[in-house]
């Protein structure tokens, strides 16, 4: 499947297992799992897609997105969800700095406000810089790449979780906790 396709099916995936299940008549449980069977056949509504090219795009996603469970009758969406559902993370110990990829436009308020979950579940850390700046690439050019004194703010008594596929989340950072030092 070529990668153009590959990226077209999981932003639809996306949509549907993250955003707007209703769109798509399908419903998330409480975990976020739907029906395999049902998301296929929700899909094939709009894209022309096989069960096979389904389990190619969950393995090949460059970021990992999707998971089945292991009978592959149920998937879901390792995160990013502005719907509400448990994803039953454990908490983790967090690297002792992670980072945040946004656009200067934004740097004013996350300095009054902190870094904020808006629309998601969660805020979303990068573990490495390159990471935070395809983040921050989604948002426009003029890049702006926040250092998150993580292990601070653990100490503190914050809560920090990892996705399954690697992205690190927590609830709020507040600007104490941020060092706005570096610009790219
Ligand atoms: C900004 C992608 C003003 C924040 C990525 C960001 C990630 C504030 C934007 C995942 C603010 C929200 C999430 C404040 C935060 N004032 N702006 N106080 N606090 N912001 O897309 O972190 O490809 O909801 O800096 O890889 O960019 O979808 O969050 O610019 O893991 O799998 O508000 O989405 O993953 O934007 O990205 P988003 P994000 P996927």
């Amino acid at each position: 499947m070529d990668s153009r396709t590959l990226k077209h099916i999981s932003k639809t995936m996306s949509l549907a297992l993250r955003h707007k299940p209703e769109l798509f008549g399908i419903s998330l449980d409480e975990n976020g799992w739907t029906d395999s069977q049902i998301l296929l056949k929700a899909l094939q509504k709009r894209l022309k897609i096989s069960f096979e090219e389904m389990e190619t795009v969950v393995a090949e996603n460059d970021k990992q997105r999707f998971a089945f469970n292991a009978e592959k009758t149920l998937i879901r969406a390792n995160q990013g969800h502005s719907v509400e559902i448990d994803l039953d993370l454990k908490s983790k110990i967090p690297l002792s700095i992670l980072f945040h990829g946004t656009i200067e436009a934004n740097g004013k308020s996350i300095q009054e406000k902190g870094l904020l979950k808006g629309k998601r579940n969660h805020v979303h850390l990068s573990k490495d810089l390159e990471t935070a700046e395809k983040v921050a690439k989604r948002h426009g050019a003029n890049l702006l790449i926040l250092k998150v004194l993580s292990a601070e703010m653990q100490t503190a008594g914050f809560v920090f979780f990892q996705s399954e596929n690697g992205v690190w989340l927590t609830d709020h950072v507040p600007s104490r906790f941020i060092d706005f030092g570096e610009k790219v």
